[in-house]
């Protein structure tokens, strides 16, 4: 062999001759700890976490940039039995990213194991070319290291390991094995992006994870959160107007609570949020509307961004 060349020819001869790039799935049935894990991967909060399942509408993109590697993480909405245009769209995406990855993080719960609704993503993923890797997760709950591993109904052959996202256990181990999976390739994205979702989008999803935490029942499923006016023209203090759209009258009235009480402590929760993700001080209002269709119709679920 010839001598290497040098200068900037070197630099993207290393760059192709070692680098991988890849597209990784989480994927998992709801409350499975699919966001937890990517928030804890990336060391940032990109995507809500909530104790309900199906707090995920939509997929989350979070890049992890090293020297030797870009690894393009993709939070999903849990698998579920399907209701309605919403439900339809959450599990299309859900399988539209199963069969489009280069690896495959299946979560499984380890003190539920595996469960009949896994059989579905089995099989999309058995359809695709990705590398398929079982993550059991929270380990760090009690008896979970107990419980068998691999679970039972497990496919053979399939390599499966187990994390705690909460303590970060295994959390290390697993990254470097999905890099090793992952074909070489040049980075997809400048090294400073982390998501491709802008913040006005993951504002919304934090007025939406307070409102999930604090609501009671079936409300939280009925809302959904629309950015207004996001005014930075002061950089020291952001202006925020966001609008929660439910489906009902009652609904509403549930959600501002008597005396405003509700619609206050959401705010104050989401606005705490904010000012994290964003570093500087916000003024978040919130107004509740009543839009009946918001969950109906495809184009209004692509408006809001659960697309
Ligand atoms: N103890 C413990 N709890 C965890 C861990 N990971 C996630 N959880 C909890 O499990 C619940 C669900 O976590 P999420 O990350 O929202 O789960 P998800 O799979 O994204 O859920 P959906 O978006 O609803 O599909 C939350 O209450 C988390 O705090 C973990 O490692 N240990
Ligand atoms: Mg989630």
């Amino acid at each position: 062999m010839g001598p290497e060349p040098e200068g900037a020819s070197e630099a993207s001869g290393r760059a192709a001759r070692g680098h991988r790039a890849g597209v990784v799935a989480i994927l998992g049935l709801p409350n499975a700890g699919k966001s937890t894990l990517i928030n804890r991967l990336l060391g940032e909060k990109l995507a809500i976490v909530t104790a309900r399942p199906q707090t995920t509408r939509s997929r989350i993109l979070g890049i992890l940039t090293r020297p030797d590697a870009q690894v393009l993480f993709y939070d999903t909405p849990g698998l579920h039995r399907a209701k309605g245009a919403l439900g339809r769209a959450l599990n299309a995406q859900v399988l539209e990213a199963a069969e489009d990855c280069d690896v495959a993080l299946l979560l499984v719960d380890l003190c539920r194991g595996l469960e009949p609704a896994h059989a579905e993503l089995f099989h999309v993923l058995g359809r695709g070319h990705a590398r398929l890797l079982v993550v059991g997760t929270k380990l760090d709950l009690p008896g979970a290291r107990e419980r068998a591993w691999p679970p039972s109904g497990h496919p053979e052959g399939t390599p499966a390991l187990r994390i705690s996202a909460h303590t970060g256990e295994g959390v290390e181990e697993l990254l470097e094995r999905v890099v090793e999976l992952l074909p070489e390739g040049p980075p997809y994205y400048a090294g400073e992006e982390i998501t491709d979702r802008p913040v006005r989008f993951l504002a919304a999803e934090l007025v939406r994870e307070a409102a999930f935490e604090l609501l009671a029942e079936e409300i939280p499923y009925c809302l959904a959160v629309r950015i207004a006016e996001f005014d930075e023209s002061d950089p020291e203090r952001i202006r925020i107007r966001a609008e929660i759209l439910v489906e009902r009258e009652s609904q509403k009235r549930i959600v501002i609570g008597s005396g405003g009480r509700m619609i206050r402590e959401i705010g104050i929760r989401a606005r705490r949020e904010i000012e994290r993700l964003l570093g500087t001080r916000v003024h978040l209002e919130l107004w509740v509307k009543v839009a009946p269709r918001w969950a109906r119709s495809p184009r209004s679920l692509r408006t809001l961004g659960y697309f």
